[in-house]
């Protein structure tokens, strides 16, 4: 049984235990056995209170049951869905005895809005505790009276914090918002209610947790201009973080605006309403789907390593203290492991610290570490120029330029200064790891670990697997890239990977579109508004065209001339315009602009002098859209049948970690398969005969994925 009640000396206990799940949910038949529950209970009057619990470690609810969530496609339906909530939640809410959540573990969306019914909420010091309403995170809103009480409970400005970015916090988070009432060390959990219920009933301390709002907080919420004050200011945030892409949050903002000051029959109806018309879209379908895939990459081992026993890491080496050595060891200190950071001379070294330190203080600022917690951290990286300290360390990470025979020459030499046992790392981009693994003594410690650039921010780091690689090798890496924080995702060993392969055969089009007489800004645009986080054109001056060019040409050596680099950027790099790091590239990066991202970019006009005059055309945003688009899918396509990744999956995560590739586009083959893997072949074929040239020629297995 889902859920089951009892009594114990006059104390009612609900308590939520889904048979066959981790996690208890709030599916169809749990609510109608809580329904009948709450009717049995309504004609007990001898009990003094009802507490409701959870018979699962770590977990109170973890929300409606995604799975049903995902299959409704009727706003009908979508209303009866939340009604049927909110009506067993109303009914929890209407009891006369005192009611209280005890939260132990996560209670996240339909979990929190049960507890939001509540008459009170007491949660644990466990650190799994984590509440909040994530539900925009799936293109819906809360759909169990959430948009309503949790304004009543915790006041518009800290509720619309919440709701409307999807946020879970912790334990002292919610106590210090008001949204707990009371925080119990999980020993002795038991007595401290009894004595808390007592409390209630000799109603010495009825009185909820009141949070601590500010003066302006309360003025703004009080009256009808400061109300409007907040709801404009919301509204203007959320569009500009959602870039308009995301519906849910501008919905939930304006049922929460609209339902202020109605009653809860009045509110609620307004609330399914808001939530059935969210769920049927392609973005909340999407956006579940990314959810699933996040869930899977949580968990998922390569094959063959799934009984491996990963080894510990707790120091690392990091060779080569460039802008990736120095963000790499910024990371693992963070993450409790010593570094040993070694390049050729100490002026190198001292720029890797700096970048390190750099990073470390935008936390400090953001108020997410101390500055003593900094120092500690930062006096976790000693430095070396030569391989000294290196027998004691777990794991090397080497960064250095990707230059194969530099590397090989690296790999070479501190193979011999470690010992046998030592994973050996390698950070390149596009080269073959195999290669540096038959430079070492011990080729099967050898593993790609491929970071994206700022490594502090990006999610995900690509495994390659060469034939030499162990499983234990393998498991050890994937450990530690979740002990990192970090998504990892299987590819062998080919060429610029999965992700820097299917990304410069678009950033690569975006050059060609440049010389046939497309304007910077509007290449540009056209991929933003797509969803793309930058465009193309932005994206190589973020990453150097040096960097850019250096990867094409490993590819074009790999995979032939769908790779040759489009001529712009051979002539824009012999210029020496390589992106932001030197002030110019295809935009011009002022220091200014380079520390606020406010100031608008301005194209660089030395770009025109160096395109001269181009033929005028028609330009069609569609077309070059789709050229962009349907290339990368057809590149992802000859992944898939080259066997680089296992599975659809790893495509879809990778892109949308990797280069942000729109999460409510579902990945980049969701989304293909949403426009037709048939219009895409055509459309390439159309190209083909337009343009000839083969950069279009289609994979055989592009229709397989139909
Ligand atoms: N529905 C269905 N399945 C769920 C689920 C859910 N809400 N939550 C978790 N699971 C599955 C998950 O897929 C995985 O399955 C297993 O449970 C968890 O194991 C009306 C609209 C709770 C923090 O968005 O964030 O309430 O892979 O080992 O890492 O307003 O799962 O094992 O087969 O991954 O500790 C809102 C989503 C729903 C919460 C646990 N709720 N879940 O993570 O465990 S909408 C959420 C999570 C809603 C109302 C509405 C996490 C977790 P499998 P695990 P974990």
């Amino acid at each position: 049984m889902p859920v089951t009640f009892r009594t114990e000396n006059q104390l009612g206990v609900i308590e939520f235990n889904h048979p066959d799940s981790k996690v208890n949910l709030l599916t169809a038949d749990c609510l109608k056995k809580l329904d009948l529950i709450l009717e049995e209970v309504k004609e007990k009057e001898d009990l003094k209170a009802i507490l409701l619990v959870s018979g699962k470690k770590d977990v109170f609810i973890a929300g409606a049951d995604i799975k049903e969530i995902e299959k409704i496609t009727q706003t009908n339906e979508g209303e009866d869905k939340a009604q049927a909530g909110q009506k067993v939640f109303n009914k929890l809410e209407d009891l006369k005895v005192p009611t209280i959540a005890v939260i132990n573990g996560v209670a996240l969306g339909g979990g929190c809005e049960l507890a939001l019914a509540c008459r009170y909420r007491i949660g644990t010091f466990n650190p799994k505790v984590r509440i909040g309403l994530p539900e925009v995170n799936l293109g819906i809103l809360p759909g169990f009276g959430g948009t309503y009480r949790l304004p009543k409970t915790i006041g518009l400005s800290e509720a619309l914090k919440i709701i409307l970015a999807g946020k879970v916090i912790s334990g002292m988070e919610a106590y210090k918002i008001g949204l707990l009432d009371r925080l119990f060390p999980q020993v002795g959990i038991h007595e401290q209610l009894l004595k808390f219920i007592d409390e209630i009933l000799s109603s010495k301390k009825t009185k909820r947790n009141q949070s601590r709002k500010g003066f302006l907080n309360a003025f703004l919420e009080k009256n009808p201009l400061g109300r409007a004050i907040l709801f404009d200011q919301t509204r203007r945030m959320v569009l500009q973080t959602t870039k308009g892409f995301y519906p849910a949050p501008l919905k939930a903002l304006e049922v929460i605006k609209n339902n202020f000051g109605l009653n809860r029959n009045q509110a609620l109806k307004a609330e399914a309403k808001g939530f059935s018309e969210l769920v049927i879209g392609s973005i909340s379908k999407n956006l579940v789907k990314v959810f699933y895939l996040t869930e899977k990459f949580k968990k998922y081992m390569p094959p063959g390593t799934e009984n491996i026993l990963p080894k510990r890491i707790d120091q690392c080496a990091v060779i080569g203290a460039g802008v990736m050595g120095g963000g790499i060891a910024q990371l693992l200190t963070q993450k409790g492991v010593w570094v040993r950071m070694k390049d050729i001379d100490y002026k190198l070294i001292g720029n890797g610290l700096k970048t390190a330190e750099k990073i470390y203080k935008e936390a400090v600022k953001k108020r997410k570490l101390k500055p003593h917690e900094v120092k500690r951290k930062m006096a976790q990286i000693t430095t070396s120029i030569d391989y000294s300290g290196f027998k004691s360390v777990d794991m090397v990470i080497e960064a250095v330029v990707e230059n194969l025979e530099i590397k090989n020459k690296i790999f070479k030499e501190f193979s011999n200064e470690v010992s046998d046992n030592v994973i050996l790392c390698t950070n390149t981009s596009s080269l073959p790891v195999s290669a540096m693994a038959q430079a070492t003594r011990h080729p099967a410690n050898v593993v790609g670990f491929h970071f994206f650039n700022p490594v502090h921010r990006m999610p995900l780091i690509e495994v390659i697997k060469t034939p030499f690689t162990s499983a234990e090798t393998l498991a050890t890496a994937f450990q530690f890239a979740r002990r990192l924080d970090k998504t990892p995702i299987l590819v062998n060993d080919s060429a610029g990977f999965l992700i820097n392969r299917i990304l410069l055969i678009y950033i690569n089009e975006a050059g060609r579109l440049l010389e046939e007489g497309w304007k910077i800004q509007t290449i540009d645009q056209i991929m933003t508004d797509f969803g793309m986080p930058m465009g193309p054109l932005t994206l190589s001056d973020e990453v150097g065209l040096d960097v850019g060019i250096k990867v094409l040409h490993i590819l074009e050596q790999s995979f032939g001339a769908r790779f040759k680099a489009a001529q712009i950027f051979e002539r824009v790099y012999s210029n020496g315009l390589l992106g932001k790091k030197m002030g110019k590239g295809f935009y011009i990066h002022p220091m200014e602009s380079r520390r606020s991202k406010i100031l608008k970019r301005i194209a660089n006009k030395e770009i025109e002098k160096i395109l001269g005059t181009r033929s005028a055309q028609v330009l069609d945003h569609d077309e070059a859209r789709k050229r962009m688009l349907y290339l990368m899918v057809n590149e992802a396509a000859m992944c898939l049948e080259e066997k680089i990744v296992e599975d659809v999956d790893t495509v879809d995560l990778g892109m949308i970690m990797g280069t942000g590739f729109p999460p409510f586009q579902g990945g980049l083959i969701r989304y293909a398969q949403e426009i037709g893997i048939d219009k895409i072949i055509e459309d390439l074929n159309t190209f083909q005969d337009k343009f000839k040239s083969d950069r279009f020629k289609l994979c055989a297995h592009l229709a397989n994925l139909a």
